[in-house]
């Protein structure tokens, strides 16, 4: 297998589709050494096939807004593989989603859902519609009318959606009650991230962050570091954003940004317990502003419009919200700044460019399908906890949390150690998931 030769006819087959585009040629690059030493995956022409999706459900979904305007978006469902188990991933409703946008999505979760150790394939959905500046009922509508007709793609035992951008606990709710209604099947687990009295898992909200800085301290440990007083640098104020400021604050470290598509807000002094609750109030608001941080605390949080938190200096960035939020001009400013870690939250938050720069600097870096992993392995115990109709405490799935989150940095280490002794996480992280994938295919034949 040569990587160039796949990707210059993907490019020809699929031009324009740059995420995914670039989503295989990074698990492509780390994986050709080993790959070429396995004659019966070139046999059995597994890259060729798990570059491919399964199958892409493409559907119209229409809807009225407040003022009785008919409004029309495109929904989406790429199942992309289904080697390891059913097809499992999160939906995005974002303004700028495209099938390539879903493909490459889906593919990184095939990888990521291979690290978690549970048995669950890859999948990825979601819609260009915008919930920016929407009221409840709007989205409600919404998702109503996009189960419409999703709900003939998914089940239990086929195919298991939960949030991403855009998709929270409230439009999960949204669309359970509306695939009740439709398939006339009581069974929870159809979807994941539900409330927590109807068969959600405690801690799930959480866990993509939780998940995080538990994959960091573990690096962190690993390279002999700690912790305790760093200065965190966040970006987005979403779910993840959340989660990974409650565990930060936790655990001795100091957020000292968080940031949104209209600028940064710098705190010196550190995020607090009362300025993160608040973050959930600016998403259910709508609004997509980081600017109200600065607003509700004028004393704690100072906005400046258009820059992003890699203006900040920190130890740490932890990059949690949107693809290629940071690219190499600011992987540098980072460096000028002090910042000597940087644990990649969102799904390929760093732009090629960052991650070299990164790896050629000594920077210690880890890509999101490790580091974020905890969100869909959490997804996962929800769906143990729906088959066997019973619901663990906190404490218990935290347990698992941490245990599935150590195990995904020794596969990173056992996959990615050096000849120097230092770890290439992209590397660790692509070889083990792929391996396990590739496995799985190899034994279940040509289909
Ligand atoms: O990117 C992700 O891993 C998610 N959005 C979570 C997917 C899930 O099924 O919980």
């Amino acid at each position: 297998m040569k990587t160039k030769d796949i990707m210059a006819r993907l490019q020809a087959k699929y031009p324009g589709e740059n995420e995914y585009l670039q989503a295989v040629q990074e698990v492509l690059e780390s994986i050709e050494d080993v790959y070429n030493q396995h004659p019966e995956f070139e046999k059995a022409k597994i890259v060729e096939r798990m570059v491919e999706p399964d199958r892409i459900f493409t559907f119209r979904v229409t809807w009225v807004d407040d003022k009785g305007e008919v409004q029309t978006n495109t929904g989406y469902r790429v199942q992309f593989n289904s080697a390891i188990g059913p097809y499992k991933g999160g939906l995005r409703f974002h303004r700028m989603v495209t099938p390539s946008m879903l493909k490459f999505l889906g593919f990184e979760q095939t990888f990521k859902n291979a690290l978690t150790t549970l048995p669950m394939g890859g999948a990825k959905g979601g819609s260009d519609f915008d919930p920016k500046g929407k009221t409840d009922e709007e989205i409600m509508r919404f998702c109503q009318a996009f189960m419409l007709e999703l709900w003939q793609c998914i089940g239990p035992d086929q195919d298991i959606p939960a949030g991403d951008v855009g998709v929270g606990g409230r439009e999960i709710g949204y669309l359970y009650g509306m695939y009740k209604k439709l398939a006339r099947e009581y069974n929870t687990g159809v979807l994941t991230g539900k409330g927590a009295t109807w068969g959600g898992s405690i801690l799930r909200p959480e866990a993509t962050g939780f998940g995080a800085l538990y994959f960091t301290e573990n690096l962190l440990h690993h390279a002999g570091k700690d912790i305790k007083g760093c200065r965190v640098a966040v970006s987005g104020f979403g779910n993840v954003a959340w989660g990974a400021s409650i565990k930060a604050l936790e655990l001795g470290a100091k957020v000292v940004a968080i940031s949104g598509p209209d600028g940064v807000c710098e705190i010196p002094e550190g995020i607090t317990k009362e300025m993160i609750d608040y973050m959930l109030v600016m998403r259910a608001s709508n609004r997509d502003r980081v600017e109200d941080m600065a607003t509700r605390f004028p004393d704690k949080a100072f906005f400046t419009p258009g820059k992003k938190a890699w203006s900040v200096k920190c130890d740490i960035a932890l990059p949690c919200a949107f693809q290629n939020e940071l690219a190499e001009e600011d992987a540098k400013q980072l460096k000028e700044n002090g910042c000597w870690c940087c644990c990649e939250v969102s799904n390929m938050g760093c732009q090629p460019g960052a991650i070299h720069f990164f790896q050629h600097n000594g920077i210690l870096f880890a890509p999101g399908k490790a580091v974020n992993a905890g969100g869909v392995a959490t997804s996962g115990l929800e769906m143990t906890q729906n088959a066997e109709h019973i619901s663990w405490s906190g404490k218990e799935v935290d347990e698992k949390l941490h245990f599935i989150m150590r195990s995904i940095h020794e596969q990173c280490v056992k996959f990615g150690t050096q000849p120097d002794g230092s770890v290439d996480y992209v590397k660790g992280a692509n070889i083990a998931g792929f391996m396990k994938v590739a496995q799985a295919m190899l034994e279940q034949g040509t289909v």
